[in-house]
């Protein structure tokens, strides 16, 4: 991988930012017919898995990353969240942490996080892990080039509040046309279940191309063109395990009812030669109301 791209996060300081909240999703909008295959390993990927990826727009791999390297990324994200780097601004609140964040303690603050942005370039741990070279190696197998890390975040499912990501196309969020192979790595720091919000995906719905989002609960595809479709794989996955995904997959997480965290890394790489779009081209696509929307 040649290059990091200059990303600015665009969120305000540390204090101040919260998610808008949205009521609950419908009970079964995330339920699922299969379970996915995992492979063991970045060193287990084949030719064949990746003709596998082309057709159904993802694949799961365990043990992608050791525990001790888990550990060092979780260890950057909470020091960012504790304030361990003043420079760090990219750091979102639940909707329902508001009115108590200034009473919390380090270990509650931390379960008040929804999410933190582009922070790889304040953390030398996480950093690393956008930058692993077996990870790297595969997203260039798949894009048939050499790839730019574009985007980096974390959504953290905090115990019983952590609110659902609703259906959509990581695609939709980006300035690149679609002829772009974008390719989004979910990577699990914690357990990730069925009950605590595992990845949801559309297994093949990607190769039918872009989906128009609304804003409704979110930035996102509508529950009623996801309701009764066949083919939504569920991707639990141990600490260390990782999903590789097409940006056209339409893919959601549902609310985390559990009392267990679910915290997870999330980078997108883009081939090396891909041109950029206007915003305006975007919302040609995938919807007018998409304007400045982030994943
Ligand atoms: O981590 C999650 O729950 C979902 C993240 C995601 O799909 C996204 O932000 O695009």
């Amino acid at each position: 991988m040649a290059t990091t791209e200059k990303r600015t996060s665009g969120l305000p300081g540390n204090e101040g930012r919260f998610d808008s909240g949205a009521e609950m999703h419908a009970p079964d909008l995330y339920d699922h017919d299969a379970i996915a295959d995992k492979i063991d390993g970045l060193d287990g990927i084949t030719d064949e898995h990746l003709a596998l990826y082309k057709e159904q727009g993802y694949l799961a791999v365990e043990n992608a990353f050791t525990p001790e390297e888990i550990e060092a990324g979780l260890a950057g994200l909470i020091h960012l969240i504790m304030g361990g780097n003043p420079d760090f601004e990219g750091i979102m609140f639940e909707a329902r942490a508001q009115k108590i964040l200034s009473t919390l303690g380090p270990e509650a603050r931390q379960d008040a996080v929804r999410k933190l942005m582009y922070f790889v370039d304040y953390d030398a741990r996480l950093k690393e892990l956008s930058h692993h070279r077996k990870l790297i190696d595969v997203v260039e197998r798949i894009a048939g080039e050499r790839v730019g890390l574009f985007q980096d975040m974390a959504l953290l499912k905090p115990p019983r509040m952590g609110r659902e990501k609703p259906w959509h196309q990581d695609h939709a969020y980006f300035d690149f046309p679609l002829d772009t192979t974008v390719v989004g790595v979910w990577i699990a720091l914690d357990e990730a279940t069925l009950d605590n919000g595992c990845m949801r995906v559309l297994a093949g719905r990607h190769r039918a191309g872009p989906v128009v989002h609304f804003k409704r609960r979110d930035w996102q595809i509508c529950d009623t063109d996801i309701k009764g479709k066949d083919g939504v794989v569920a991707v639990p996955l141990k600490p260390g395990g990782l999903l590789l995904f097409d940006g056209l997959l339409p893919h959601g997480t549902p609310h985390n009812n559990s009392p267990a965290r679910r915290r997870a890394l999330q980078f997108h790489y883009r081939n090396e030669s891909s041109r950029k779009w206007s915003q305006e081209e975007r919302l040609a696509i995938f919807g007018s109301e998409g304007k400045d929307v982030e994943c």
